[in-house]
């Protein structure tokens, strides 16, 4: 069974009148979360969990549409919390309101911190990880940092415009793109991932789909591993993930990169996504790799035509629900020159703008090719963010 956020939010408006009108701070915080909408998908259902249901979104206040197999509950998160508590009165079938339960535990509790191989990053403030391509074929920088000494070069700016982590990657993964052997690609990253390492001190990871390249990558300094397969196409990464202790992305795609496009085929995007994503991630924790340090990315660009991302970053609620820090990396992509009809080397402002958008929906990491136009478009979302949370 799975369960979707179809909405949800904070609340800082609520919390913010009520802390204005004299209740203490933490006391408006809770009473503004269990006030917050909130609107679930859940599906499988058979005929008597969804009678079931009915019966008691209705006694508890919440609105319920249901269908073939499927239910819609609304509500505030108070009363859906309520749905999950066993009481002696309730009627819904335990593994009904299990399931609930635990969703609604990742929903409230937001993660702070990104935990890698070597630090907790904090994630307060909006993380800003620069893409440092070292391969000839990248769609948007590809042949840019091909000497260790313009990679070096690359990474320092990205530090200087105020970039959190540098994302090391030796295979371009546009669509159709030819892949490089594995020794090309370990031969690409790792003394780059060493250098960075030691020439900047920042957040190192590694973007690759191939377990070896990972595992000599954490060997020379990266403390994050980006998996732009979700750990699907090398059997051994999971278990190079976990016993380095690294930091893991787990991005969403179908398919692979010559296969995608024809995949991108949904009924409604975003639930399809985060449900595709939680299963990933269950097999990620069910292997041994801890919670908080998993992140989750949908993927734009990846088996996604131009709407799905749109809709995608529109709706990541349904991806933040899930209880992990959420990252996008809409930079430079396709469906930004669809929206802004301006080619690839001119999507830095679209790609802000983007970053942005994700922002206030709840994403906290913004992987960018242009750091400094991110960094400053994110410090005003955060500030707009902030001050909101501090009641102003
Ligand atoms: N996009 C690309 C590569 N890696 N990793 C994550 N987590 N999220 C993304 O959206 C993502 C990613 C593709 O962009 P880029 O690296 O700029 O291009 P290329 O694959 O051609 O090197």
């Amino acid at each position: 069974m799975t369960v979707t956020a179809l909405a949800g939010g904070v609340p800082a408006a609520l919390a913010s009148a009520l802390a204005a009108r004299g209740l203490d701070a933490a006391h408006a915080e809770a009473l503004a979360a269990g006030g917050a909408p909130v609107a679930l998908l859940v599906e499988p259902l058979d005929d008597a969990e969804t009678i079931a249901l009915v019966g008691e979104a209705a006694r508890s206040g919440l609105d319920c549409h249901t269908g073939e197999g499927w239910a819609v509950v609304a509500g505030t998160l108070a009363r859906l919390g309520g749905l999950a508590r066993p009481s002696a009165s309730s009627r819904l079938p335990e593994r009904l309101s299990g399931e609930l339960g635990r969703f609604l535990v990742d929903l409230q509790e937001p993660p702070r911190g990104w935990r890698t191989a070597r630090r907790v990053l904090p994630l307060e403030r909006s993380c800003v990880v620069g893409i440092l391509n070292v391969t000839p074929d990248s769609f948007s920088d590809g042949g840019r940092h091909l000497t260790l000494a313009a990679a070096l070069a690359g990474a320092r700016a990205m530090q200087a415009a105020g970039a959190d982590v540098i994302d090391v990657g030796g295979e371009s993964t546009r669509p159709g793109a030819e892949r490089p052997d594995e020794a090309e690609e370990l031969r690409r990253v790792v003394p780059v991932v060493r250098a960075v390492v030691e020439e900047t001190g920042l957040a190192v990871s590694v973007d690759t789909r191939r377990s070896r390249v990972a595992e000599a990558a954490l060997a020379a300094g990266a403390e994050i591993v980006n998996d732009v397969s979700g750990l699907a196409h090398d059997e051994r990464m999971t278990e190079v993930v976990r016993a380095g202790g690294a930091g893991v992305v787990l991005m969403h795609m179908r398919g692979d990169p010559q296969t995608m496009d024809a995949r991108a085929q949904y009924r409604d995007v975003a639930s399809e996504v985060a449900a595709e994503l939680a299963a990933c991630r269950d097999r990620a924790v069910a292997a041994g790799i801890a919670r908080d340090a998993v992140v989750l990315d949908p993927g734009l660009g990846f088996a996604k035509h131009p709407a799905h991302n749109l809709a995608l970053l529109d709706r990541l609620g349904s991806l933040t629900a899930l209880g992990h820090p959420v990252m996008v990396g809409p930079s430079r992509k396709r469906f930004l020159g669809a929206v802004t009809g301006r080619p690839v080397e001119q999507r830095d402002a679209a790609t802000a703008a983007a970053c942005v958008v994700a922002r206030l929906r709840g994403a906290r990491l913004f992987r960018v090719h242009d750091v400094g136009a991110a960094r400053e478009a994110l410090a005003v979302a955060d500030a707009v963010l902030g001050a909101s949370v501090a009641g102003a």
